[in-house]
Parts: structure tokens; sequence; C-alpha cells
């Protein structure tokens, strides 16, 4: 690839991958409404706010490929999560479709399926249950990027991420962890792919006791390494043996299941 756009760039997420991505791209371009690190040798560092669209157009523009880790990430007030991660996903998928419809891998969310409970083993097909404002905008993006797929031919890779943090910080994470370097071997797959369509992935590490099946996605090749198992007996003695009557430890969206609908200033 020549130029790799990664929106979110300054969250969580993406201040960790920065450092892995390098070399998946001539020039990584960065993104984020928020402060960014200064660019490095091959980097670009571009302040965006994805709502606004003349902004996202020019963004776009040069990119052949995407990771969208951009938008409100949790539970929050609706008018946020209408602006972040609706209109601004609108304004990604219209801006990828005046630029030659760069790949795109959207950061997804477990919170597409949050109300099936942990003793539910699920795969793609499964129907959407979100557990908040938030899933819903994921489901959201997942029909906006599958219409643009049907109507249009834009790939997306509709990545739904578990818990991707540098290891896992609670029991319910031994089955929803991805490893950073999970992550960077998805995103090699994604877009070295011949082929990529519109899957759906779960993104997940080798966790022996995950709920999510990926065998519809085996074309990509992504063979996960990590298991999140190793940190059972840390996580035992730190946090003592987990509640099994606690939404943390019934729901695969966990604790986001007892979010409010917040309210409006
Ligand atoms: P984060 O909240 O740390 O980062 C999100 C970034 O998006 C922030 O830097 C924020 O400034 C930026 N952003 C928000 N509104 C924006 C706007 N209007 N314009 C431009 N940028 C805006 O979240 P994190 O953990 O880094 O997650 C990245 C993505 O992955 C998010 O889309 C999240 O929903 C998704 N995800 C992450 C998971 C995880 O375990 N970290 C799990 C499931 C999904
Ligand atoms: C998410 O979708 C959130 O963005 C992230 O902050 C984590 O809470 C993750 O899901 C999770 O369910 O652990």
């Amino acid at each position: 690839m020549k130029k790799l756009l990664i929106t979110g760039a300054a969250g969580a997420l993406g201040r960790a991958m920065r450092p892995r991505l390098a070399g998946l791209a001539e020039t990584l371009r960065f993104s984020d409404i928020g402060a960014m690190e200064p660019a490095g040798p091959n980097e670009e560092c571009i302040r965006c706010d994805l709502g606004d669209a003349a902004a996202v157009h020019d963004l776009v523009a040069g990119c052949d490929g995407i990771i969208h880790l951009g938008g409100v990430s949790v539970e929050d007030k609706f008018s946020k999560i209408l602006h972040a991660n609706l209109l601004g996903l609108y304004n990604l998928y219209e801006a990828a479709r005046a630029h030659g419809q760069p790949r795109i891998l959207f950061a997804s969310s477990n919170h597409t399926v949050g109300f099936y409970r942990q003793d539910e083993h699920i795969d793609a097909t499964a129907p959407m249950r979100p557990d908040g404002l938030y899933g819903v905008s994921k489901c959201f993006g997942e029909h906006l990027a599958r219409m643009y797929f049907e109507k249009f031919g834009q790939e997306t890779a509709l990545v739904r991420i578990g818990s991707c943090l540098e290891k896992p910080s609670n029991h319910r994470m031994l089955s929803s962890w991805m490893s950073y370097n999970d992550f960077k071997l998805l995103i090699e797959c994604v877009f070295r792919a011949p082929m990529l369509g519109c899957p759906v992935v779960w993104g997940v590490s080798n966790n022996d006791s995950r709920w999510w099946d990926n065998s519809h996605a085996a074309y990509l090749g992504w063979k996960p390494q990590d298991n999140a198992e190793i940190y059972r007996a840390e996580l035992d003695a730190a946090l003592g043996k987990p509640d099994p009557k606690a939404a943390l430890h019934v729901y695969q969206g966990g604790n986001f299941v007892n979010d409010p609908i917040f309210e409006e200033d």
C-alpha cells in the first residue's frame, strides 16, 4: 500500500497500534479530532472531525486503505454518538466512494451482540443484540458498510473487537480479549487478502474460553497467536473468583448492558 489512513489515532488503540503498523504502507496517515504525537518518518498527522464532511473528504484523498478506529468508543449521549459514529461513518464512506474505494477495516464491537449470554457460542450469522446506543451505532456502521458493498463493491472488514488492550483486566476478558499483536496480524491479513468482501470478523485472540466462531472468515488466513488463559491465575489472585450472577459475568457485553440512556445537556 502507498498510503494507509488510521482514524482515531489519538485513542488507546490508535496509540498502541501506531508503532506496530510501520511497514504496512509507504506512508501512514494518522488522524484524530484530538492531539497526536508529532509525525515521524513516513508518517502524516492530520487533525480532523469525522463529522465534518469536507474535512473527511480531503482526509481520505490519496489513501488506498483505511483503518477506522475513530469515534465514540463507549456508551454516551446520543448526540455525541450520532455525530461521531453515524454522521462520521457516513462521511467516511462517501469520501471513500469519491476516492476510489480504498479497502476499509471498520472497528466494530462486541457490543453489537452484548445481550447474548456468556454461555452462548455464536457465529457471524447470529442476529445482532446491541446492549446500548453505542452498540446500536456499531450495528448501523456494519449495515452502512454492507450497503456500500452491495451497491458499489466497497470492501470492508467488520471487525467486532472484543477487548483489545495490553492484557485482560477482568475474568470476562479471558473470553473477549484480543492482543495487540493478534490485531496487527489481522490488519495484515485484511489488507493483503486478494479478495475481502464485507465479512464480520470477531476480533478475539485464540482464547480457550472465547464465545465467537470465526470459521466463516478462514479465507482471510488470520491465525491469532495469543491466549488470555495465561492470565487466569493472575486475575484470580487479584480479583478473587468472579460472581456468576454479576452482569460482567453473565452477558457477553458485560456491564454495558446496565448502562442507562444518558440524558442530553
Ligand atoms: P478511544 O476512545 O480511546 O479512541 C477513539 C478516538 O476517536 C479518540 O482518540 C477520539 O478523540 C476519536 N474521536 C472521537 N470522536 C471523533 C470525531 N468526531 N472525529 C475524529 N475523531 C474522533 O477508543 P479505543 O479503545 O482506541 O477504540 C478504538 C475503536 O475501536 C473505537 O471505534 C471503538 O469503538 C473500537 N473498539 C475498541 C475496543 C477496545 O477494546 N479498545 C473494543 C471494541 C471496539
Ligand atoms: C468496546 O467496544 C469499548 O470500546 C472498549 O472500551 C471495551 O470496553 C470493550 O468494548 C469491551 O467490551 O471490553
